[in-house]
């Protein structure tokens, strides 16, 4: 009982919010409400219309405080995969959206729906192991890590399963798929739909040498979808790289591929004195071959200064709505200059707005 007042506590005010953004009038909005106020009275919960579902996606996005690239929330694409009932059918839909969202590097910002967990006697929820649809494993070996050692956990579980990897520094997991209690079934991508992009300098030729590439689209899959009260456990969501992200973290980070001292060398930078900004330089190399390989290759990438004046139109667009923009300064400044966005030198309140994605415990 407690629950099913908490779920029409969500319910109302989300169908409230969204439907005066779509323009519904007054007598369709109580009509809806009085509609899911019997649902869950009946049956303990309620099923969101399609529309519901893609504006409450929409919402979603506009709402997630730590991300800057909020200003293209309207544009999400929305598959609708709550129909699903197997791993197979989970692999089939993942494998469609890598390849929708992909498009060949015209990257179309893209969420899947799975059906949600909807607690005893319903149907089970749709679980997906991995933190991101296209990721490289993670190796412990005698002579240290392979790959990328965020993927240590993940990889030993897909091997748990009877996965083999080959053992390069950049093999793409599959995807670890569960229903409900299942046991986690794995399916490897087909390498067709993996595009990658090759990294090069547009005149160090010897960062090309470092051998490094990364992966074209993030499909992140580790969080929940919260619209109105139901909780969308697997709904992984994607948009395009910013550079940093990649050149000044996942390639830069000491615990994960920890490049600079290889950038720094292909440079001729001298390493021994922390004051000749050393891994300074190599950073901003590295970064500048990440934005120039993606850009090569055709693939979507936004370099972080004009990320920061697409969040300030964002930020403006709110305001012409009468809507307050939340954030989390934290996460908005970029790892690489922050200073010169406009991001770092304004506050911004880190109030959770519903609907919204948040982590998911691990399974
Ligand atoms: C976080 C950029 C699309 C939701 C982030 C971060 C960046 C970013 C740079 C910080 C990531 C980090 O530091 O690890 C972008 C860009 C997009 C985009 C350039 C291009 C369209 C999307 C979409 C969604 C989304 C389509 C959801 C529908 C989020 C969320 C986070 C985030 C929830 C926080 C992730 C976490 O807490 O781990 N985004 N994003 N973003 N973004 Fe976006
Ligand atoms: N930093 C992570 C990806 C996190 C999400 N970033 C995005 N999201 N751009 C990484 O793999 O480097 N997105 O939906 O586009």
């Amino acid at each position: 009982k407690e629950v099913q007042d908490q779920l029409l506590d969500k319910a109302v005010p989300f169908i409230r919010e969204c439907y005066h953004e779509l323009g519904k009038s007054e007598s369709e909005t109580e009509a809806r409400i009085a509609e899911i106020t019997r649902s869950i009275g009946y049956k303990g919960s309620y099923e969101h219309t399609l529309q519901e579902l893609e504006h409450g996606a929409k919402m979603a996005w506009r709402n997630s405080n730590r991300c800057i690239g909020r200003l293209f929330w309207e544009s999400l694409t929305v598959q609708d995969a709550r129909h699903v009932e197997t791993e197979d059918e989970m692999a089939e839909a993942l494998f469609r959206h890598i390849e929708t969202a992909t498009n060949d590097g015209k990257i179309r910002p893209m969420i899947t729906v799975f059906s949600p967990v909807l607690g005893a006697g319903a149907a089970p929820g749709a679980f997906i192991h991995n933190a991101q649809l296209i990721r490289y494993a993670g190796y412990e070996t005698e002579d240290g890590i392979v790959g990328d050692p965020a993927s240590l956990q993940i990889t030993a579980m897909c091997q748990s399963y009877g996965w083999q990897g080959a053992g390069t520094p950049f093999d793409v997991l599959p995807l670890l798929l569960q229903m409900g209690d299942n046991t986690p079934k794995f399916y490897d991508i087909p390498s067709g739909l993996v595009k990658e992009v090759a990294i090069t300098h547009p005149d160090i030729v010897a960062l090309a040498e470092l051998r490094l590439k990364w992966y074209a689209v993030p499909i992140v899959s580790n969080m929940y979808l919260e619209i109105g009260g139901i909780h969308y456990s697997a709904a992984p969501f994607n948009g395009w790289y910013m550079g940093t992200e990649i050149g000044a973290r996942n390639f830069a980070d000491e615990a994960r591929y920890n490049m600079l001292p290889r950038v720094a060398a292909a440079m001729g930078l001298d390493t021994r004195r922390d004051a000749s900004l050393w891994k300074d330089r190599a950073l901003v190399e590295l970064n500048v071959a990440v934005l120039h390989s993606f850009q090569q290759q055709g693939v979507a990438i936004v370099d972080h200064h004009t990320a920061a004046r697409q969040f300030k139109r964002f930020e403006e667009k709110e305001e012409k709505a009468s809507r307050e923009v939340t954030g989390d300064w934290t996460w908005l400044i970029p790892p690489l200059s922050p200073a010169t966005t406009h991001i770092f030198h304004q506050h911004y309140s880190n109030e959770v707005k519903l609907p919204n994605f948040f982590y998911r415990d691990e399974a």
